[in-house]
């Protein structure tokens, strides 16, 4: 038993020496973890903590060397100006790629600065078409964007929820915006009508005028672009005034806090969202990311919110690149990440095209039902 004991520690020591030893590779994440979705910022944040963990207690080499690597964590609070200012502060810390940011409204302006400093950037979760858009090759996403998203829910409001009047809020942000006109586009091209559009922001909690608005168009479903921390204290004042709508919003309201920010006030089949990717049932990554799931609430002691395992493949589809390309060097390992070609993650297969973009990314339609989130359909 001593000896054991005496072996153990000799082990830690010299893991320890070795792993002192190794070159440190520093990767970051950002996301908002402090303001009113802190939870997701952490939910992202969780994911590449487990990620790095797991490669490192793995062993990685890159180039023939055993690196250890080091997760640098920044807090945007969701932010345009604070997002820039921390990129900026990466850029100058010449990390080795970025996985973040969470929100298409700092994604996008944070790009240009990774972009200039040819620093890779995959974002795990915003899903504004633009930001893959502005000509960059630094700049990847692993989920679908709005266009799928908005294109998809606005065609169910009108052929499966069989919505005619329907009134469309925004929260002004770049996300918000951008899914509403999207999902308003797809109403009306499948034969609805757009009743009211209104719009709050991401920051607000009184919804009384604008609901008022919108009860008096007497709408059939309700659609929100916008995040869980607006979307639950508006379905409880949706109730409050007798606005019995369907309620549908993106990726940004299909987390599990969003069931219990928004408690009794919402009815079975009332709400309706979709994750911007996923993995059909009976799929050969349905296990895996079961697995993930698990492991992930054993570790932190809460639930996945929306795209944590989203982050975690991010940061294994970078390192991967790094190790395959044989360098960290951003200019060496970038052609390779690109190049990207049926990563088997927890979240499916992941491959980019020429903008950085998954390639036939998927999503997931789900209600609540009984207090949870219920899978519908991952629609492709
Ligand atoms: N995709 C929803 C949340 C993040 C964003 O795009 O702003």
């Amino acid at each position: 038993m001593k000896m054991n004991t005496l072996a153990a520690a000799v082990l830690a020591l010299s893991t320890g020496f070795a792993m002192a030893q190794n070159a440190v590779v520093t990767i970051a994440h950002v996301g908002p973890t402090s303001g009113a979705i802190a939870h997701l910022g952490k939910d992202n944040e969780n994911g590449a903590i487990m990620a790095v963990e797991e490669l490192n207690a793995a062993g990685v080499t890159i180039g023939g060397k055993k690196v250890t690597l080091k997760l640098m964590t920044e807090d945007d609070g969701a932010d345009p100006k604070q997002g820039t200012s921390v990129a900026q502060k990466l850029a100058d810390a010449k990390v080795a790629g970025v996985i973040g940011h969470l929100n298409s409204g700092t994604s996008i302006p944070a790009s240009k600065i990774y972009s200039d400093a040819g620093i890779p950037q995959i974002s795990p979760s915003a899903t504004n078409p633009k930001y893959t858009r502005q000509g960059f090759k630094t700049t990847f996403r692993v989920v679908a964007d709005d266009v799928q998203l908005g294109g998809t829910l606005g065609k169910y409001a009108v052929g499966t929820l069989k919505g005619k009047a329907i009134a469309v809020i925004d929260d002004r942000t770049a996300y918000g915006q951008g899914v509403a006109e999207e999902f308003s586009k797809a109403v009306v091209a499948a034969g609805g009508t757009v009743v009211a559009k209104e719009f709050t922001t991401d920051k607000a909690t009184d919804f009384n005028a604008i609901l008022t608005t919108i009860k008096g168009k007497k709408p059939d479903v309700v659609f929100f672009g916008g995040m869980d921390a607006v979307a639950g204290p508006m379905l409880r004042q949706m109730k409050s005034l007798g606005i019995n709508a369907k309620f549908m919003g993106g990726d940004g309201i299909c987390s599990s806090e969003l069931v219990k920010l928004a408690g009794d006030a919402v009815t079975d089949n009332q709400v309706f969202c979709a994750e911007a990717g996923g993995v059909e049932k009976g799929s050969k990554f349905e296990a895996a990311k079961l697995d993930f799931d698990n492991k992930f609430k054993a570790k932190f002691g809460t639930p996945v919110q929306v795209y944590a395992p989203y982050v975690y493949d991010s940061v294994k589809i970078m390192v991967a690149a790094m190790v395959k390309a044989g360098s960290s060097d951003p200019a060496k390992y970038l052609p390779v990440l690109a190049a990207t070609k049926d990563y088997q993650g927890v979240t499916g297969a992941i491959s980019f095209d020429e903008k950085g973009d998954i390639k036939g990314g998927a999503l997931t339609l789900q209600t609540i039902k009984g207090g949870k989130l219920e899978v519908l359909a991952v629609i492709r």
